[in-house]
């Protein structure tokens, strides 16, 4: 009978973790160094293993390695390493995290959704490994992203802990999280939508995910319901914030520099902040939401600076 531990899905032993000398810091080196360790522990459990069916893997890693940020997954870590935990401990959520993801923007892209062409500057995946191939590859890095999770052994965290991660992952990515975002986002295409349906829509289509990063990485990290909160209220700011730059990116920059197609929410009747508050309010509005998210990190000592440092990225990025 086949090893049920064998298969793709099986995290290796992390290898040398990224190290953290605080007097050294630096955004750009952190969020390199997190993408690169995450990206070593995904090439391990999402690995072509030569059995029959080789194309479904290649498509699953033809999306996973097509040079996504990794914010999730780096939010994660960081979440686990501002309430004292090692990198490591949060790497089965960070691989989760970008699985899901990247399922998601597989699916996204399909012509039953968006029917989009270009994804992260390359050909989506059913333009390359056609309809079919492309669901089932979204739906193994969704199943999939919960056997790493499950199988993960964080240090500062009880089997309890991970179950917890787990569901709230799922509720995360499930019916009252990302698809029901997705959902309503269909549902409310060419019609009037009011900032408050707008925010409840963002809430669960982008932002869940984000709150499930940061929350699962401080409960594997071992933090305390007080940091735990104060995560979750930072969650919430970055997840929103985040969105708000998309929508704004999505009038403001080109396909070149975000390597998919822009102008799209317009061209769908989709609501968004720049169409409801305009650029220039969206911008302050994001940047109102960063402050909060710094703000709920104040009884954090300087473990806390990567996440302080994302909320600005994220916030200030460009792409
Ligand atoms: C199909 C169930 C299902 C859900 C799809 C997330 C989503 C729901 C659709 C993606 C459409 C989209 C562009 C949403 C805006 C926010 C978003 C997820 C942007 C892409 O995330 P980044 O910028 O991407 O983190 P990278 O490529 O860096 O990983």
């Amino acid at each position: 009978m086949e090893n049920s531990r064998s298969g793709p899905t099986h995290l290796a032993e992390p290898g040398r973790h990224p190290d953290s000398d605080p007097s050294a810091f630096r955004i750009d080196s952190y969020l390199k160094q997190r993408a690169e360790f995450v990206e070593r522990a995904l090439d391990s459990v999402v690995a072509s293993d030569g059995r029959p069916g080789a194309q479904l893997l290649e498509a699953m890693r033809y999306s996973l390695f097509a040079g996504g940020k990794r914010l999730r997954p780096i939010l994660a870590i960081a979440a686990c390493e501002a309430v004292g935990g090692d990198p490591a401990d949060a790497l089965g959520l960070a691989c989760a995290l970008e699985m899901i993801h990247t399922y998601s923007l597989i699916h996204d892209d399909l012509p039953c959704m968006d029917d989009d062409d270009l994804r992260r500057g390359r050909p989506t995946n059913h333009k390359v490994y056609g309809e079919a191939m492309a669901t089932l590859a979204g739906d193994a890095l969704l199943t999939d992203a919960f056997i790493v999770l499950a199988r993960s052994h964080p240090n500062r965290a009880s089997s309890a802990a991970v179950l917890d991660v787990v569901a709230e992952l799922a509720q995360a990515a499930g019916s009252s999280g990302m698809v029901i975002g997705q959902a309503l986002d269909i549902l409310c295409e060419g019609k009037a939508t009011d900032l408050a349906t707008l925010e409840y829509l963002h809430a669960r289509k982008t932002g869940a995910l984000f709150l499930a990063a940061v929350r699962g990485g401080g409960l594997l990290g071992g933090g305390n319901p007080d940091q735990i909160d104060a995560l979750t209220r930072y969650g919430r700011s970055i997840g929103l914030a985040f969105q708000v730059v998309d929508d704004v990116l999505d009038v403001e920059a080109s396909a070149d520099q975000l390597g998919k197609r822009t102008h799209k929410d317009d061209a769908h009747g989709k609501a968004t902040y720049p169409a409801l508050m305009g650029v220039a309010k969206s911008r302050q509005f994001a940047r109102e939401l960063k402050q909060r998210a710094i703000d709920a990190l104040a009884a954090f000592d300087e473990r806390a600076r990567p996440l302080r440092e994302i909320a600005n990225f994220v916030v200030e990025r460009s792409l």
